[in-house]
């Protein structure tokens, strides 16, 4: 393959909520550039994109798949991303080296959630955007109404470049006002016959053509002004205009395909080949010193790695993007975050999991190699002598929690490995030893997401692992004050064991008065490493218990905290006071006094009106209209509070405060409830009281429990 300079290269991701069509579409395209001999279909599982076992099982996309199309004197690199929100990830990460987003917006469906979502997003990247108005051909295809929300929701400034003329199921004619020409398709699709306009459309397609005009002209006084003097614009006017126009985002200009029928893929890409921005007319980019890198093949060579992938016939891989510079087999690059000096290998170029080799890569060009030892997704590597950091993708923090357990023994270290391997590949897969909960988790973006990691786990890695609803971090604390007292005492043979501890445990609160009627002699504020304080308070008088055994006194009181009485949970938020006690001139020790201290807080603890606290979360879900009632009604089946609803366009905005143990399974609730219309998202937000009936439930459940184990 030639090598392809940074005018003559493009990079697009296909974005579009789940189903939109984005897979059959990057197909239709690298089959009208003679990528590949035969277009496969999703339903068949033989898609360039979806190569995955998983995908085809379940005929949607999960990875973001780096494809290419060479089309006339260009190579569109493409990322054809998943849908589904669970792997946003890979919505995010091909957002930060592509340089224009397609979006796919479903004819039969509208805008939907998803559209909204990574709209978000693109507005984030500021990433220019066009559109396409995808499955016209469907029986049920609203063109028009699709552009009616679209403009609604992402602005005026969404232009129809194109139409379709009788749209639903005979459709084979679309009308391009850029062009002025109507495009009509064999049975096949693929290259279509140029025609007049028919004339029942001349005016609209007039009418377009000039809104199309005066929003290019718009945004530059002198195409304005030649313009209001010729009534037009030429084809290269218009050109310039329109880049530039769609690098401001001050233009969205919008499509129509039929990537199911092969029809209007190849007219895209042309456009896309001649209007979209290259390489080096976007914006330099920046690194984290402000140091601007243009895409000059002859600058100093700096790539940044965006995606890893392994696979068992392909081998493992990194993804980049050639910033500046030119990369080359065999070149040595300094990773700026690892410190370490790495020899590039084998340069690709990639179509799903057809490789092919290339001998270099120019600046603005994305590729592969063969997985570089200490370099992981976000790095940046460079020419010697440099000092640059291109800033590192933001993974979005993870909505949903299971345990992770391995069903055969001795696997633990391989399943460790396993985890961590997974999240090299999907930074939003999180993994968690909970010292805690005694539970491995993992973190994802939503219930498919981490199925995807299981299926994984089991048919890559030949795990046998179950996924288990992890435990809720609660807290314990109390309500009221006690005092008591506890004598441990040992005489068994040699030398026993005394120590006798008398405390007031009580709540701790911010601003709290010292404890009345104690003489304070010390008082030591801890900070929990699970939240709230402990502050422990010595009170003794005359020395009844020596100073040195105090540290004891805590260390006992601490253990107790981190395995509280009722739930076995971390304690927080208590006060506890020493304020009497005995010792024993020979027998006394420090374990002895460690354990006095752990017991008489234990009984105290118990007596003190104890109240389990659990974790709650800021719940807020995205959907529209139809489905408010179903949500609303369903939230209190969950212990949720509904904090407030606004609606946002044809979306409801609903924020309810929802307890952990219920957010775990929101997303799979909500997807069932909505048919997967509704997005939403959850962060912490406090600890508040476990109603009584379930903290009694609890607290049996862990006597029993307990019991077993002993
Ligand atoms: N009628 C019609 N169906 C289409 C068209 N494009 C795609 N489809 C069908 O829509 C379904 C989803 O297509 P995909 O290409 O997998 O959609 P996607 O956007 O990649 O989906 P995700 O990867 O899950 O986000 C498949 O059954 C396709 O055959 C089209 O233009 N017309
Ligand atoms: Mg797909």
């Amino acid at each position: 393959m030639k090598t392809y300079d940074a005018h003559h290269i493009r990079n697009i991701a296909i974005l579009g909520h789940a189903g939109s069509g984005k897979t059959t579409l990057a197909e239709s395209m690298l089959f009208e550039s003679n990528e590949i001999q035969r277009r496969g279909s999703v339903e068949e599982g033989s898609t360039a994109s979806d190569y995955h076992d998983i995908e085809q099982e379940r005929g949607s996309s999960v990875f973001g798949t780096p494809l290419f199309a060479e089309w006339r004197d260009y190579k569109i690199n493409i990322i054809d991303t998943p849908g589904f929100s669970d792997y946003v990830g890979e919505v995010i990460s091909a957002l930060r080296v592509v340089d224009t987003g397609l979006m796919v917006l479903n004819s039969h469906h509208g805008v939907e959630v998803g559209t909204e979502t990574i709209w978000k997003y693109t507005k984030q990247f500021e990433t220019p955007v066009i559109f396409t108005v995808n499955k016209v051909d469907h029986e049920q295809s609203d063109f028009w109404r699709t552009v009616e929300q679209a403009k609604e929701r992402f602005g005026r400034e969404v232009t129809v470049v194109q139409y379709p003329f009788a749209e639903g199921v005979g459709f084979n004619t679309i009308i391009d006002v850029l062009k002025m020409t109507a495009y009509v398709f064999g049975a096949d699709g693929g290259k279509p016959e140029k025609m007049p306009i028919p004339d029942s459309e001349r005016e609209r397609a007039a009418q377009l053509h000039n809104e199309l005009i005066e929003i290019v002209a718009e945004n530059d006084e002198s195409l304005m002004e030649h313009y209001l003097a010729k009534g037009e614009l030429d084809e290269e006017e218009m050109r310039h205009g329109l880049t530039k126009t769609i690098i401001q985002r001050q233009i969205f200009p919008l499509f129509c395909t039929s990537a199911k029928k092969n029809m209007g893929a190849g007219r895209l890409m042309t456009f896309i080949d001649v209007v979209v921005p290259a390489p080096v007319e976007m914006p330099p980019v920046k690194t984290e010193g402000g140091t601007e890198l243009k895409a000059d093949p002859k600058g100093k060579t700096c790539i940044f790695v965006f995606k890893a992938a392994s696979e068992p016939n392909v081998g493992d891989m990194s993804f980049f993007r050639v910033y500046s510079g030119t990369v080359a087999h065999g070149m040595d690059l300094v990773n700026e975050q690892t410190g370490v000096t790495e020899r590039l290998g084998q340069l690709f170029v990639v179509n799903g999991k057809k490789r092919s080799e290339v001998s270099e890569l120019q600046a603005g060009d994305i590729g592969a190699v063969v997985k570089l030892k200490n370099t992981h997704v976000n790095n940046t590597l460079h020419d010697k002598g440099l000092n640059l950091v291109l800033p590192a993708i933001q993974f979005p923090s993870p909505r949903v929690r299971v345990s992770v357990v391995s069903n055969r023994k001795g696997e633990e270290d391989k399943l460790g490995m396993a985890l961590h391997h997974l999240h090299e590949e999907d930074p939003t897969l999180l993994i968690e030893h909970s010292m805690e909960l005694k539970q491995l988790l993992l973190h994802g973006q939503g219930e498919m997401h981490v199925q995807t990691a299981k299926h994984r786990l089991i048919n890559r890695f030949k795990l046998d692992v179950s996924f288990e609803t992890p435990k809720v971090p609660y807290r314990e604390t109390i309500q009221r004050m006690v005092e008591g007292s506890y004598r441990h005492k040992k005489q068994s043979g040699g030398a026993g064991q005394f120590a006798e501890v008398h405390m007031r445990v009580e709540p701790w609160y911010e601003g709290i008065a010292a404890p009345a009627g104690l003489s304070v002699r010390a008082t030591e504020e801890h900070d929990l490493p699970w939240g709230g304080k402990l502050v422990f308070v010595n009170a003794i008088v005359g020395g009844v218990i020596e100073q040195r055994f105090l540290p004891a006194i805590l260390k006992g009181v601490m253990e107790k905290m981190t395995e509280g009485p009722v739930t076995g949970s971390y304690v927080r938020d208590v006060r506890v006071t020493v304020f009497d006690g005995k010792m024993h001139a020979v027998d006394s020790n420090e374990a002895a006094f460690k354990t006095a201290g752990r017991m008489a807080f234990k009984d105290c603890f118990i007596k003190a009106d104890p109240q389990l606290l659990e974790p709650i979360y800021d719940v807020e879900v995205l959907m529209p209209e139809e489905h408010v009632g179903d949500v609303m009604s369903d939230l209190p089946v969950r212990r949720a509070v509904i904090m407030g609803i606004d609606s946002d366009g044809h979306y409801q905005v609903l924020k309810a405060r929802m307890p952990l143990a219920e957010v775990d399974k929101y997303a799979t609730v909500l997807r069932s409830m909505t048919s997967g219309r509704a997005a939403f998202s959850a962060s912490f937000a406090e600890y508040v009281s476990v109603p009584s009936q379930i903290q009694s439930k609890l607290h049996q459940e862990y006597l029993q429990h307990a019991q077993e184990e002993e």
